[in-house]
C-alpha cells in the first residue's frame, strides 16, 4: 500500500516468497514504478505488480520496470483475460512491445524469449462476469495463474468475506476458481489480509496467498511492542 522504496527493499528480505506493489489501489503511479523498479532491480524474491486495471500498457510499463509478473484487476470475463495475457507477452506470443529498463540501470535484459518464458500474468477472478467464464479465462493461453480478490467477489455478489471463504461446497465460487485452475493445469492465488484468512484460504487448496499488507504489518508490529512493554514483567 506504499511506494516507500526503503520499506519495499527491506520487504523484500524479511522471508516472504513474493511481493506486490499496488498501483490499483496503491499510491504507485509511472513515476513511482521506476524508483521502485530501481530499488527491487536485485530484489532475492520476485516483485509483481499490480496494475490499476485491463491496461496494456501499464501491463508493458510494469514490466519494463522489472516486475516478475503482473496481477491483473477488474476483469470482466475471458475478453479481457487474452487482453492481460497479449499484453504481458512479446510477440509472436503476445503485443508486448520492447522497452525494458534494466539496460539503462546497469543491468541486461532478458531476451524476448526468456522474458517470455519467465514472466507471469496472474487474472483477478473478483468480479461476477470473470466467475461466470472462469474455466474459459483459465483456458486462455498466456494466462498463468488465476488470483481472487475475495473482498470484490463478495461485494459483486451481495455476501461477505467471511460468508465467501467459510463456503466450502463444490458450486462456491471459492472452490469453482480452484477448479478451473486445476482442470488446466494453472496457479491459484488469493489476497487474504490477514493470517487467519491466509489459512482459511489454504485450506481450500490455494498455493499463493498474499497473506498481509504493509501496513498491515507496521501496525501489527507497533500492537506487538507496545504490548511487550504492558506485559507485567
Ligand atoms: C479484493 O479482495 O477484491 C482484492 O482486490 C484484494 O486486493
Ligand atoms: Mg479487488
Amino acid at each position: 500500500m506504499t511506494a516507500d522504496v526503503d520499506l519495499l527493499r527491506r520487504l523484500a528480505r524479511s522471508g516472504v516468497d513474493w511481493i506486490a506493489v499496488d498501483a490499483q489501489h496503491g499510491p504507485v503511479d509511472r513515476g513511482a514504478l521506476h524508483g521502485v523498479g530501481r530499488a527491487l532491480a536485485d530484489s532475492p524474491v520476485p516483485w509483481l505488480v499490480r496494475v490499476p486495471s485491463v491496461d496494456a500498457a501499464w501491463i508493458g510499463a510494469a514490466l519494463d520496470a522489472g516486475a516478475a509478473g503482473v496481477v491483473v484487476p477488474s476483469v470482466t470475463g475471458a475478453a479481457d483475460a487474452q487482453a492481460a495475457a497479449l499484453a504481458a507477452r512479446y510477440p509472436p506470443l503476445g503485443e508486448r512491445s520492447w522497452g525494458p529498463f534494466a539496460p539503462l540501470w546497469g543491468g541486461v535484459a532478458p531476451t524476448p524469449e526468456a522474458a517470455n518464458q519467465a514472466v507471469r500474468c496472474w487474472v483477478m477472478v473478483e468480479t461476477p462476469g470473470a466467475l461466470d467464464e472462469v474455466d474459459a479465462i483459465a483456458a486462455t493461453p498466456g494466462v498463468d495463474g488465476v488470483f481472487i480478490g475475495p473482498f470484490d467477489l463478495a461485494l459483486s455478489h451481495g455476501t461477505t468475506v467471511d460468508a465467501l471463504l467459510e463456503d466450502e461446497s463444490a458450486d462456491g465460487p471459492i472452490a469453482r476458481v480452484v477448479a478451473a485452475a486445476r482442470r488446466q493445469g494453472i496457479e491459484v492465488g488469493a489476497f487474504a489480509g490477514t493470517p487467519q484468512n491466509a489459512l482459511r484460504l489454504r485450506a481450500h487448496g490455494i498455493g499463493y496467498v498474499a497473506v498481509t499488507t504493509d501496513a498491515g504489518v507496521v501496525s501489527a508490529g507497533v500492537r506487538a511492542v507496545l504490548d511487550a512493554c504492558d506485559a507485567p514483567a
